[in-house]
């Protein structure tokens, strides 16, 4: 299965790259492996359930397109009459954006559409506003932003919207009402239910832990960690766990580094840190790696930056991790914005469209707010890494 998995991987990348005419193979590879992948291994201790099902049943679908689709000759959605579909993502010089970008981009070019990303230079709120403003004045048939906050976006996204915009989020959401829907890409649940997981078993139950997130306002981080948070507050298995502190590299490197070399000193009897952030991971990971710390590593990282310092040997910051594929995160709300700005889908509960090789989601009503899952998160251990370093 696997093997098939790959093959059919390899081929559809070689297609994606001719279309694409550009970017990395890592950049343009095929979806088809991801969801097919996760089915196989999909985290064994997840008791998510309820976000579990809608997201298998969308992995499924997905693998069940992918192998019938491996030439990415799908039909694309109704977008052939044109118009331009902006993304806006959290800052530049995030690899994690960077791929996501490239998914968007392949998903409305194939539909016949225009394509505008934007990367503001920092992931902030204000630096965003200024991008979306001067997005309204281009007149953009639809914006999907990856928020960099949860509500100071409201007022120039109203403007968009009333402009006659289509406003979805991905990754990152805004507050429910300023957008149509929101591209997530794991239920928070789940996400949160998975690195807690992780975080028991390798503090062995208990013991000190420490969080290094993203920036203190991004919406998805925030939520997740939120979840781990409840989590342990409503099952006494993590009574005996201890969260010393939620730390943020802001998604900068530099930052990343020495919030993780604080985090050491500050903490001595430390034995974790989850890392639900591709740029603080990966910064991490090279700190404990270098020092050869005793800490553990898990959270959300790209397999390509990550290889390095998977492993289950004392030579290894991080036994595992988890992360879905960024590439269809990009390609699914490219062709979210193409259904919306067509009409064939409002954004509605129920709503039910095709996503070109990604096959046929439905919105759905999560938390009080319109919702369309990718999948399930996926885990990275020494098992599968060489495989997934060269996809993203
Ligand atoms: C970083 C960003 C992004 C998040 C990933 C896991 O690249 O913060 O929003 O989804 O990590």
């Amino acid at each position: 299965m696997k093997k098939k998995v790959l093959s059919v991987l390899l081929a559809a990348t070689m297609v994606a790259s001719v279309l694409a005419g550009c970017g990395s193979a890592a950049q343009t590879a095929a979806p088809a492996a991801e969801p097919a992948a996760a089915e196989e291994s999909a985290p064994a201790e997840d008791t998510a359930a309820a976000d579990t099902a809608a997201a298998d049943t969308a992995a499924a679908d997905t693998a069940d397109a992918a192998a019938d689709t491996a030439a990415a000759d799908t039909a694309a959605p109704a977008a052939s009459g044109g118009g331009t579909y902006a993304l806006v993502t959290k800052s530049a010089g995030n690899p994690f954006m960077e791929r996501m970008a490239s998914g968007f981009q392949e998903a409305v070019e194939a539909s016949g559409g225009t394509v505008v990303i934007q990367n503001p230079e920092a992931a902030t709120p204000d630096a965003q506003i200024s991008v979306v403003q001067s997005l309204i004045s281009q007149g953009v048939s639809s914006i999907a932003v990856d928020g960099n906050d949860a509500n100071a976006l409201t007022a120039v996204l109203t403007e968009a919207k009333d402009a006659g915009i289509k406003i979805l989020t991905l990754d990152s959401d805004v507050a429910p009402d300023t957008r149509t829907v929101y591209c997530n890409q794991a239920g928070v649940s789940q996400i949160g239910q998975t690195l807690m997981e992780a975080v028991y078993d390798l503090t062995g139950g208990e013991g000190d832990w420490a969080i290094l997130s993203a920036t203190s306002q991004a919406t998805n981080q925030n939520a997740w960690i939120d979840a781990m948070k409840s989590l342990m507050e409503s099952d006494s298995k993590y009574a005996k766990l201890n969260l010393v502190e939620v730390a943020y590299g802001d998604d900068e490197p530099q930052k990343s580094t020495d919030q993780t070399q604080a985090l050491l000193q500050n903490y001595p009897d430390l034995k974790v840190i989850c890392a639900p952030t591709t740029v603080g991971i990966a910064a991490a990971a090279k700190v404990l790696q270098d020092q050869k710390s005793s800490v553990k590593l898990t959270g959300l990282g790209l397999p390509s930056e990550m290889a390095e310092y998977i492993g289950d040997d004392d030579a290894h910051s991080c036994p595992y991790m988890y992360l879905w594929n960024p590439i269809d995160l990009g390609r699914l709300a490219g062709y979210t914005s193409i259904a919306l700005v067509d009409g064939s889908i409002t954004g509605a509960a129920g709503d039910t469209f095709t996503a070109g090789e990604l096959g046929s989601y439905t919105i759905e009503e999560i938390d009080g707010s319109t919702q369309i899952i990718l999948g399930p998160p996926f885990k990275f251990d020494p098992s599968n890494i060489d495989e997934w370093k060269s996809v993203y």
